[in-house]
């Protein structure tokens, strides 16, 4: 299919028709309000958002485990800007979680006059790179990737869903939140995810004991999602999403770019990326040095 017949673009971004309409933005933009108490996962697509529609109902229930286990992902903790928000909105049991891929300048004027606290998962975008590609093989409503080198040049074109991923983190990280906002990478994530769901407790006003936090890590592990029919998207029909190309939970590692960049894509990759971020004031937790990152993949292919 065209790329026309497949997206459309609203206020810049390029958003697929399959799950967003202008009437679903114009919901988001105008018809819902955010409440106080709302949370809200931010991510650049592939960062880890239905970690966070795990994670997010397990931590505001205290451990509670019959919404990750009778209500699917895209309903329990609704992605703002698509189409099932209208649908799912009323049933939302509060405090609401809510995911949404928005850059911060396009969110809704109540967003910013609530107090609504917001969680910006963040990944290393070479891995997030890897995630995408394989998601544009198995989502039909999504353009074909193309070859590898193909679609890191549309990437770091922006010419994806969402746009430029440098122009998302950006716009999250000089926010006039406050301590309405908190940043955590997939990274830490995969590192030590019961101290990652101590963040997050902390951060939402939860004391949680140990016994909580771990019973909340070990559902929201990558194993017990991909168990998980209310979390792994086999719901959904294979007309959408064809899981004998690409699973949605494909691998959940840190550090598969590896195994897919040559070092003459990783020094354009990082150099792109690195120019992009110049002159903001904020420190990455992994490297965008190319010659890091070479001696990364020869070290790698040594092995
Ligand atoms: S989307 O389409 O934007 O909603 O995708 P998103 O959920 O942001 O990202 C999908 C990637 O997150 C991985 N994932 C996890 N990794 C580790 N542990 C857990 N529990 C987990 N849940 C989701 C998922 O596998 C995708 O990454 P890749 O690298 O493709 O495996």
């Amino acid at each position: 299919m065209l790329t026309e017949d497949l997206y459309f673009m609203y206020l810049g971004l390029m958003l697929p028709k399959e799950t967003h309409s202008q009437e679903s933005l114009t919901f988001f933009a105008q018809d819902f309000t955010f409440k106080d108490d709302d949370v809200i996962a931010v991510t650049y697509p592939k960062s880890g958002t239905i970690w966070m529609q795990e994670i997010l109902p397990l931590v505001l229930s205290g451990g509670d485990l019959t919404p990750i286990q009778s209500i699917p992902n895209w309903d329990r903790v609704p992605w703002l800007e698509e189409k099932r928000l209208k649908l799912v909105v009323d049933q939302l049991p509060s405090p609401r979680a809510l995911v949404t891929h928005f850059p911060y300048q396009l969110m809704p004027p109540s967003f910013f006059t609530s107090k609504a606290k917001v969680i910006y998962v963040m990944r290393n975008p070479k891995d997030v790179l890897v995630s995408s590609y394989y998601f544009h093989q198995m989502a039909t409503f999504l353009e074909d990737p193309g070859t590898w080198d193909e679609f890191i040049d549309k990437f770091l074109k922006g010419r994806v869903m969402f746009g430029k991923w440098t122009d998302h983190v950006k716009s999250w990280r000089n926010t006039q939140l406050g301590d309405r906002i908190m940043y955590i990478t997939y990274e830490e994530m995969i590192q030590d995810l019961p101290a990652a769901v101590r963040l997050i407790s902390n951060f939402l006003g939860k004391n949680l004991s140990d016994q909580i936090i771990e019973k909340i890590a070990h559902h929201s592990s990558f194993k017990s999602m991909q168990a998980n029919i209310m979390s792994n998207f086999s719901l959904v029909p294979k007309i959408y999403m064809d899981s004998d190309k690409s699973q949605f939970l494909r691998k959940g590692v840190v550090g598969d770019w590896k195994q897919h960049f040559t070092s003459e894509q990783l020094v354009h990759f990082s150099s792109v990326i690195s120019k992009e971020l110049e002159g903001d004031n904020f420190t990455l937790p992994w490297s965008l040095d190319a010659t890091v990152d070479v001696a990364n993949v020869d070290a790698q292919v040594e092995m």
